[in-house]
């Protein structure tokens, strides 16, 4: 039996053009029993507008575009669909005959953010999260990859790093000391897991200050707008909610050769081991095994990166390349163009040994290697094979795992969204899923209508030299714009407190690539060099308010700093001249 539903909206007439189809969608819901609130746009004063604000917000200009219970149907086709599929029935009962107003499933960086918020508009809410322990054992607490073994616990170690790199420019500075220096990995592990675990502790009174339910368990749709809750015992409970949010993140890949499960580590196990990791291989080339070979080679161990193809693809390339070649002078070593095939146990032990045999790409040559730790950092797949989509036909890309959504993070099934790293073709960082998560709670609870922009996003990839960046690299900037309408300014830079230290004079550098024809805008923004991150973050914020070639130069820097060279650039890419320092 249908409800009768106050909250239908039924938005007809496109100034012009209110159709039959139109009047067959009110004769459905005349057929459903439903009352609905219509406004037909060419009888209203303002439809103009009232088209122009739904377009904005909905992304459809035609009609009739239909809202139930403050969740946006669609048009006339979606209708008709929900109808058949019994969806549009569900969705017209009255949201409290439903456990909760809202279901977040994963407890990271953009669930968290979104049920919090929710729940301060006043709204009932549950997080369900639950670790599905690594291949070598490993799970952790409340609050999602960043916290426990991403942003976190890398940039600890990453500090780790600087701290040995700061220790010998010190010595320059005039420091004497006599102890032979080394590394303690256990120290610095057990330190870093004890600030994780207050974290954990600090999320867990914020969702209870908040009164959003906080369940660890494993959430599975069974089916529409009801899901069962599986904890780490096995029992199992089931909930309801009006709204649910996906937001279960990824988790990383494995390279599916023998040996690879049962010897190799991944992130997920590297910031809690508790022991030293030794010689170590690194599988991958992008942000992640990049970062973690620089940190591990900065603590003082014998570190090698298996390259398959490029380094850090979607990067700038010209900074990937630096960023590679600074840690190769630095003591990491690369293995370019091999994958590995098969990884055997030499020794057991803690680290124990390992074999490594690994093809190249490029021709039948085999290689191979002892180390004591194989780390695989090959890209990460999405938490969302396992979690029922299919029983509610919520759409994933079938290759990848992701999960399309409008750009109002919503899902083919209107009242399923998603937010975070399992959404296709978005960025996946924290702040991201932060900022998504936040703002759709208000869009669906707050009455407010700003989307998540996932334009000009700063990033910064934390190898022993950082590197910052904030909007397109060079090459995407070319097949967007043409090479003819940029103009790049470019400048090699030697930071101050490297002279003293006697450190490399032209290592850093600083890159923007400005459009000629939209008045010399920055359209993406470079910065090699310490503190990138730093840096970077000022600069976006100019970024997003239209920073130009001509603003930079207007800016008066701060002196010495890192970044006032971007207030003095003067030197085009085009022009070829020399960008080398002489000296300070
Ligand atoms: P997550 O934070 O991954 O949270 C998902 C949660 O859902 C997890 O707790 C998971 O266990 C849980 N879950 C999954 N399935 C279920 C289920 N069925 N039921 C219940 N719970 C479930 N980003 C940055 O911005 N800066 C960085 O410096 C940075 N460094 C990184 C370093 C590493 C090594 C890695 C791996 C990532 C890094 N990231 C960084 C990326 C960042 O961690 C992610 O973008 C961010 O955590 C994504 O948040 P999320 O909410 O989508 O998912
Ligand atoms: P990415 O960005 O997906 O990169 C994966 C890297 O691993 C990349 O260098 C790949 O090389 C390489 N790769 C992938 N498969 C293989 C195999 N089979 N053998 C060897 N090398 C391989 O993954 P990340 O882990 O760095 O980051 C993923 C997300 O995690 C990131 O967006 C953050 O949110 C955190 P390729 O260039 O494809 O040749």
């Amino acid at each position: 039996m249908v409800t009768q539903s106050q909250d239908l909206d039924l938005l007809l007439g496109s100034l012009g053009s209110i159709g039959e189809v139109a009047i067959t969608v009110k004769e459905l819901f005349s057929s459903l029993g439903v009352e609905c609130n219509i406004l037909e746009l060419d009888q209203v004063d303002d439809g103009a507008n009232v088209q122009e604000v739904l377009s904005e917000i909905t992304n459809q200009r035609t009609v009739p575009n239909i809202f139930v219970n403050k969740i946006h149907m669609g048009g006339c086709d979606r209708t008709f669909q929900a109808h058949q599929s019994g969806l549009l029935q569900k969705l017209l009962q009255e949201d409290s005959t439903y456990d909760y107003d809202l279901i977040v499933i994963g407890g990271g960086s953009g669930g968290l953010a979104c049920a919090q918020e929710a729940a301060i508009l006043g709204k009932k809410v549950m997080v369900l999260d639950f670790v599905v322990p690594s291949p070598q054992g490993t799970s952790w607490g409340l609050g999602g990859t960043c916290v426990n073994v991403g942003c976190v616990p890398k940039k600890l170690m990453h500090q780790a790093a600087l701290l040995g790199q700061a220790l010998s420019d010190s010595r320059k500075f005039g420091w004497e000391y006599n102890q032979q220096v080394k590394h303690n990995w256990e120290i610095m592990t057990e330190a870093i897991q004890n600030h994780i675990g207050s974290l954990n502790w600090s999320y867990r009174l914020s969702l209870r200050e908040k009164t959003v339910a906080y369940v660890n368990s494993y959430g599975e749709f069974v089916k529409h707008h009801k899901i069962k809750a599986t904890n780490g015992k096995g029992q199992e409970t089931c909930y309801t909610a009006a709204k649910f949010v996906i937001a279960t993140g990824e988790r990383p890949r494995y390279l599916g050769i023998q040996g690879d499960k049962e010897y190799c580590i991944t992130s997920d196990d590297l910031f809690s081991l508790p022991y030293c990791p030794g010689k170590t291989l690194v599988v991958g080339a992008s942000y992640v095994a990049l970062e973690c070979a620089g940190f591990l080679a900065g603590v003082g161990l014998d570190v090698t990166v298996m390259v398959r193809s490029i380094l850090l693809r979607g990067f700038d390339q010209e900074m990937a390349e630096k960023v590679g070649s600074y840690m190769e002078q630095h003591g990491v070593k690369f293995l370019r163009k091999f994958i590995p095939v098969m990884v055997q146990q030499l020794e057991k032990g803690s680290p124990g040994k390992l074999k490594v045999v690994a093809k190249s790409t490029e021709g039948p040559e085999t290689i191979e290697g002892i180390y004591n730790t194989v780390l695989l950092a090959i890209g990460r797949d999405s938490s969302t094979r396992k979690i029922g989509l299919e029983k509610i036909g919520v759409k994933i890309n079938e290759k990848s795992g992701k999960i399309p959504v409008n750009d109002m993070e919503q899902t083919n099934v209107p009242y399923v969204y998603a937010v975070g790293d399992v959404l296709e073709g978005k960025l996946e960082l924290t702040p991201v899923a932060i900022q998504a998560g936040k703002l759709l709670a208000r869009r669906l609870f707050g009455g407010r209508l700003e989307k998540c922009d996932y334009i000009n996003v700063p990033t910064t990839v934390f190898t022993p030299l950082e590197y910052g960046c904030c909007g397109l690299s060079e090459e995407k900037a070319i097949e967007v714009h043409k090479k003819e309408n940029l103009e790049v300014y470019h400048t090699l830079f030697w930071p101050l407190e490297w002279t003293v230290a006697g450190r490399d004079n032209n290592t850093c550098y600083a890159k923007i690539i400005c459009n000629k024809f939209d008045n010399n805008r920055v359209i993406g923004f470079h910065i090699l060099g310490p503190n990138a991150g730093e840096v970077t973050q000022g600069f976006a914020a100019a970024m997003k308010c239209g920073l130009t070639k001509q603003l930079l130069d207007d800016t008066i820097g701060i002196h010495p700093t890192c970044g006032e060279v971007f207030t003095t650039l003067e030197i085009t890419k085009s022009s070829g001249l020399d960008i080398s320092q002489k000296g300070c």
